[in-house]
């Protein structure tokens, strides 16, 4: 609970912006303005530079970190000869918001080292992976030390291991294991004496994805992504699996934060007929929130139903809770204000609140905050429920109509 307003996913002044949107414009200004912000999310991109130098393999990584194969649509052009001439983004397939920046050999007359010092922006990226091939050489030190005044993190990928293995087995006494291990020292010390404290090296062969440490390099790429990131790729991503709902779960719970934090910031409103203080307007835009990018409005499950060969009322079957559907009304949620145990949830939130003083100054309402948690926490949970039956009404009807085999 300490964390809400150090949340990555909104700040104070987002919080505060929310605020004046809702007093100034009221229910519907205020949805715009969420849906506003969860837009600048959408927007936000991610940009990983692979660099290094002519040759050492950076296109064919940025492939293989596609998933591409070269041939297909949208992969990076590789070759034995210059192949790279200029900066250019590749986009991941599902994930368009990553972009993988292929750099254009770093020795080549035609980006000679001053000049491609001077005009690179190091700090326009988000992630710098330096791709070398067989000595870590005078230009690798510069882009990493580059990419360490720029405060980025970065990555080591040494490539072509299956070329090294091949070279160095036909040695006399050649162990495998030893092999891997001073390449992975000579990597990891040449980084060090270029001044970077904590290295990070990958061993990789583009013709042995499953071998080395490629594996370990993708665990790594996605890793990286900040919280918030990753919560917008996990939201915005389609109902595939109970694992991408769950997904979804979490990925939401910070915008929920947000709201209740907001809801302080408003001002209660006591409710007649209840013992409690709290601004439906906003649980309302919340749940909607929620509703939308479980894919449980009404447009979705259209959508959803058409593609499948079924209808939204078979896509509902089975389903308990028919108003996570609807419009979500004042009368509904009243109604389950009711319904939920609103003095519980109360007794269990203020004295977290309580060592929470930055809510408690700033916002004085601390039990319109916890209401208006306790109520989306429930609404999600709710829906999340309901989101895993539509998945499995979606996949019967499917295999029954012979959609996807
Ligand atoms: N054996 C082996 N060859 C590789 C590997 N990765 C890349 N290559 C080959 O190395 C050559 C250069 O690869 P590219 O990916 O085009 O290298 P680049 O760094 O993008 O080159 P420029 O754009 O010209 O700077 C190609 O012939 C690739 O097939 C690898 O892991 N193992
Ligand atoms: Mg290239």
């Amino acid at each position: 609970m300490a964390g809400v307003l150090s949340n990555l996913y909104y700040n104070a002044k987002d919080v505060k912006d929310l605020v004046s949107a809702y007093k100034r414009e009221g229910q519907k200004g205020f949805q715009l303005a969420i849906e506003r912000k969860s837009k600048q999310f959408e927007n936000v991109q991610i940009r990983i530079a692979v660099m290094g130098e002519g040759g050492s393999g950076k296109s064919t990584l940025i492939n293989a970190l596609l998933d591409l194969d070269e041939n297909e649509e949208g992969a990076a052009p590789t070759g034995s000869t210059e192949t790279t001439t200029e900066i250019k983004p590749y986009p991941h397939p599902t994930l368009p918001n990553v972009q993988y920046y292929d750099f254009p050999g770093l020795n080549t007359p035609r980006f000679p080292v001053k000049k491609f010092m001077k005009e690179t922006n190091f700090s326009q990226y988000d992630l710098g992976i330096i791709v070398t091939n067989s000595r870590f050489t005078e230009n690798d030190k510069l882009l990493a030390e580059a990419l360490k005044k720029a405060g980025k993190p970065f990555y080591l990928v040494r490539s072509k291991m299956d070329d090294t293995k091949r070279a160095e087995s036909h040695k006399k006494g050649y162990n495998q294991e030893d092999m891997f291990r001073r390449v992975r020292e000579y990597c990891v010390s040449s980084l060090r004496a270029a001044g970077i404290e904590k290295p990070t090296v990958f061993l990789y062969s583009a013709f042995d994805l499953e071998d080395f440490d490629f594996p370990q390099l993708k665990k790594a790429v996605v890793s990286n992504l900040m919280e918030t990131q990753k919560n917008l790729f996990t939201a915005a991503l389609p109902n595939t699996s109970e694992a991408a709902i769950e997904g979804k779960r979490e990925a939401l719970r910070p915008f929920i934060q947000m709201l209740s934090a907001i809801s302080g910031g408003i001002g209660a409103v006591s409710i007649p007929g209840l013992s409690l203080a709290c601004d439906l307007v906003l649980i309302i835009s919340g749940i909607l929130f929620i509703q939308k990018n479980l894919g449980l409005d009404e447009a979705s499950l259209r959508r959803l139903a058409q593609r499948m060969g079924t209808s939204v009322a078979d896509l509902r079957r089975g389903t308990e809770h028919i108003w996570v559907f609807g419009e979500i009304t004042r009368e509904q949620i009243l109604l389950l204000l009711q319904r939920s145990n609103v003095a519980l949830a109360l007794t269990i939130a203020e004295p977290f609140l309580d060592f929470v003083p930055i809510l408690g100054s700033v916002f004085g309402a601390t039990s319109s905050f916890a209401v208006t948690l306790m109520m989306l926490n429930n609404s999600l949970d709710t829906m999340v429920e309901t989101a895993k039956i539509v998945l499995k009404n979606a996949k019967a009807a499917a295999s029954s109509e012979g959609i996807g085999n």
